[in-house]
């Protein structure tokens, strides 16, 4: 066994795919015998998290919180993959620094708003536009998008990437590096 732990942090606005690809990408590893474990936010917010809202700095502690955890889990060599949308460069700065440089590979899901917003999953931007959800995130709340990122997954000519290549593409950067 021989396997040096990492974080892969999917960072992006709701619905831009980032739990389809953790899920995807977290397949495609265990298929090559590669242990790794999903944080997602939406699911640590119901337990770990479920203290906090969508204010500046709790999102802050959010991502404090789940970048503690992705250490542990790296620590312990496992490939952890976090998808949060961590909207903040500062945050996911801060969990980077956690880490020796080349074990955070920090993943921007490049989709544009209106593609988000068109797919809704949830139904969340329609209440956003409809006033009911307030500080919704790309609506009325800031996405800096990252400056320095080591893979970006956008749309090739219109068209979205299915969820096998886009973790591909990680799967193609986790080996060469
Ligand atoms: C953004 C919100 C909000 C607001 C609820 N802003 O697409 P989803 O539904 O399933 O995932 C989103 C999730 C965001 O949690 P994160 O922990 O990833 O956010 S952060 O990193 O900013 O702390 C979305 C839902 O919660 N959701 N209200 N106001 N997303």
């Amino acid at each position: 066994l021989n396997q040096k732990g990492c974080v892969v942090w999917i960072t992006g606005l709701s619905g831009s795919g980032k739990s389809t690809l953790a899920c995807s990408l977290s397949r495609e590893l265990y298929s090559r015998g590669k242990l790794s474990y999903v944080l997602d936010g939406d699911n640590l917010r119901h337990g770990l998290n479920k203290d906090l809202g969508f204010k500046a700095e709790e999102r802050t502690e959010n991502i404090r919180r789940t970048g503690e955890v992705a250490k542990l889990f790296a620590d312990a060599g496992l490939i952890c993959v976090a998808s949060l949308i961590s909207p903040y460069r500062r945050d996911r700065d801060t969990c980077r620094s956690m880490l020796p440089d080349a074990n955070f590979i920090e993943v921007f899901m490049n989709m544009p708003l209106e593609l988000c917003e068109a797919r809704d999953p949830k139904g969340l931007y329609k209440l956003a536009r409809a006033g009911k959800i307030k500080g919704f995130t790309g609506i009325d709340d800031p996405y800096e998008p990252p400056l320095n990122c080591e893979i970006e997954i956008k749309q090739d000519g219109g068209v979205c990437p299915t969820p096998t290549v886009m973790a591909g593409q990680v799967v193609t950067y986790l080996e060469k590096e």
